[in-house]
């Protein structure tokens, strides 16, 4: 069981729930990162009393050195202190930056020899052979936060050869735009995209949850985790959100884990794994829910789906590719400036770039993003 803990992203949906459960475990804080949000920030350095918080604005993080000039927390700024803050000796860091941002931090942290609670898919999506073979060298456990992927671990415990599982299968939400067709789609708003029936998360995850690019990093990070080809990991749509995810068997058993949608289950179970402790998350009433349904995906009108399970297919850096055409297509559909159907056009042109060796590095991954951010930035201009 760990006793302390450093949280990259302190301030967002993840990080906030993850101090609710760190609160009630009583782990100890190392370290506290935060994009701009100082005045949440200044709050939990106050009741956490971390030794480092960072900020990745620099000029945020001089304003907040003066605010918490009073405690004890040294305030690194910059990048470059996040960086620092990932090194920090840890039992675990919990990674809930969003994007590829998080690909290096959870890379420094591995090479400092902390446990990871992943809940930036991203990481695995851009990086995930490289983080998992560096993981490998350092004797380092890479824990899902993801709720899906959470759930399938579960689901996993117990089994004692991959060889006995016949597939993984994700569900779905379907998003704010779910049943709709694609000429429906193609004057939505990012104010209505914004508008998640059953999860509350921050604006990038949640478009990417009404485009379903979220399902497909989602297949994309499933096949890194845990290992299963890109053909047996299935996405089953579920409205309700309350079956987490599923793994079939040989033997057509299907196990699963359900309960109310809340993300500290899957926090908590990624900081104390194996072991399950009481949680203030409300008990899943199945008599009221009364009704679960499922249905297959609509990949034609939701294509982003398809083109990651393309992206995986070829290999290489091609899942590098598509997320990072779909970081910078979010960000201007986001900003009012493209389409809803914009962004899967985006995705689709990434894979015109060849990603497709297989020998590369961490400068690699970030220097083939940058370039796919700019030729995006430029097709939607
Ligand atoms: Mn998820």
């Amino acid at each position: 069981m760990i006793k302390n803990l450093t949280i990259l992203g302190s301030t967002g949906s993840i990080g906030v729930q993850a101090l609710d459960v760190a609160r009630l475990l009583g782990f100890e804080i190392k370290a506290l990162t935060s994009n701009v949000r100082i005045d949440i920030l200044e709050n939990q350095i106050r009741e956490f009393r971390p030794s480092y918080a960072a900020v990745a604005d620099p000029a945020k993080a001089e304003e907040l050195k003066i605010k918490v000039a009073d405690t004890d927390t040294e305030i690194l700024p910059g990048r470059e202190g996040v960086l620092e803050c990932a090194r920090l000796e840890a039992d675990c860091v919990l990674n809930s930056l969003v994007g590829i941002a998080g690909l290096e931090p959870t890379a420094q942290a591995i090479l400092a020899g902390s446990n990871i609670a992943l809940a930036n898919k991203e990481t695995m999506v851009t990086g995930g052979d490289l983080i998992n073979r560096l993981a490998r060298e350092n004797s380092v456990s890479i824990l899902p936060v993801d709720s899906e992927h959470s759930a399938i671990f579960q689901s996993l415990q117990g089994c004692r050869d991959k060889k006995q599982i016949k597939k993984l299968i994700l569900t779905a939400s379907g998003g704010p735009f779910f049943g709709k067709t694609a000429q429906e789609l193609e004057n939505v708003t990012a104010e209505q995209a914004l508008k998640h029936p059953n999860w509350s998360m921050g604006a990038k995850i949640t478009i990417d949850s009404a485009t379903m690019m979220n399902k497909g990093l989602e297949i994309i990070e499933a096949v890194r985790l845990f290992g299963i080809p890109e053909d047996r990991v299935e996405v089953l749509v579920h409205r309700q959100s309350i079956v987490h995810s599923l793994v079939e068997y040989n033997d057509n058993s299907v196990i699963a884990q359900l309960g109310v949608p809340d993300m500290r289950i899957p926090i908590q179970y990624a900081l104390t794994y194996p072991d399950r402790f009481e949680s203030p998350v409300k008990e899943l009433d199945l008599a009221q829910a009364a009704t679960l349904t499922f249905s297959k995906p609509d990949c034609e009108t939701f294509r982003c789906m398809e083109l990651c399970r393309e992206a995986l297919r070829r290999g290489g850096l091609y899942t590098a590719s598509v997320n990072a055409a779909n970081e910078k297509a979010n960000e201007l559909f986001r900003s009012g400036k493209i389409r809803f159907s914009q962004i899967a056009q985006a995705v689709e042109a990434s894979l015109e770039y060849p990603a497709g060796a297989d020998d590369y590095t961490l400068g690699d991954i970030i220097e083939l993003d940058r370039e796919i951010r700019e030729k995006t930035e430029a097709m939607l201009k």
